[in-house]
């Protein structure tokens, strides 16, 4: 709420384009944060659009192709992608959704929330998506390829279910004890 008797603009709200962008912590495996199960966004407010530029910043920092808001404990149902060489092709996915999926391929998957591992991983080879833009206007697609596998991981993050829970019960918990050794390290 803006004080009476303050000038015309000083009541006006910030425009998004005028705010900063910010880079947020991303959150490390096995922190328990990345198990929440992220709530669907019911409009797209400024405060959302303002979480997708500072998701798209922190993702081109890591550098990474792909962040779920789970992984900078937002709890919220939004995605950001760019699968471009140029890294100037982002893509928006709010309260994504699998309406179908067929086949299976096998690709190698790393985790911006598990750095320096990277694995196989079975998933579906073809799903079909529905989400809304950073406008709020709903749009479907077909992806197959890195897009299918990185859409799949993404949705699986606002989940709580991460890319290592695919992985065999060795691996995974040779994982935790690498993570554990990580924690004991840092102090
Ligand atoms: O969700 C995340 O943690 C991002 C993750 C997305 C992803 C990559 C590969 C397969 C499935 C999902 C990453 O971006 S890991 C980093 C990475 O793949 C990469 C980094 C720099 C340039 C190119 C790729
Ligand atoms: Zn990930």
């Amino acid at each position: 709420m803006v004080p009476a008797g303050l000038p015309q603009d000083a009541q006006r709200a910030t425009p998004i384009h005028n705010t900063r962008m910010a880079l947020l912590t991303i959150l490390e495996y096995p922190d328990p944060r990345l198990r929440k199960v992220a709530a669907p966004v019911p409009a797209v407010t400024p405060e959302i659009r303002k979480l997708i530029r500072d998701m798209a910043e922190t993702m081109y920092a890591a550098p990474g192709v792909g962040l779920a808001a789970t992984q900078v404990d937002v709890h919220k149902r939004v995605i950001v992608m760019d699968l471009s060489e140029a890294r100037d092709e982002l893509r928006v996915y709010i309260n994504p959704e699998i309406r179908s999926a067929e086949g299976e391929a096998e690709c190698e998957e790393g985790c911006l929330s598990v750095p320096g591992y990277y694995d196989n991983v079975t998933r579906a080879a073809r799903v079909h998506v529905r989400a809304l833009n950073e406008r709020g206007a709903a749009f479907e697609f077909d992806a197959e390829g890195l897009l299918a596998v990185c859409i799949q991981h993404e949705i699986d993050h606002l989940s709580g279910t991460m890319f290592v829970d695919h992985l065999s019960p060795l691996k995974r918990a040779r994982l935790a004890a690498r993570a554990r050794k990580k924690q004991r390290l840092a102090g």
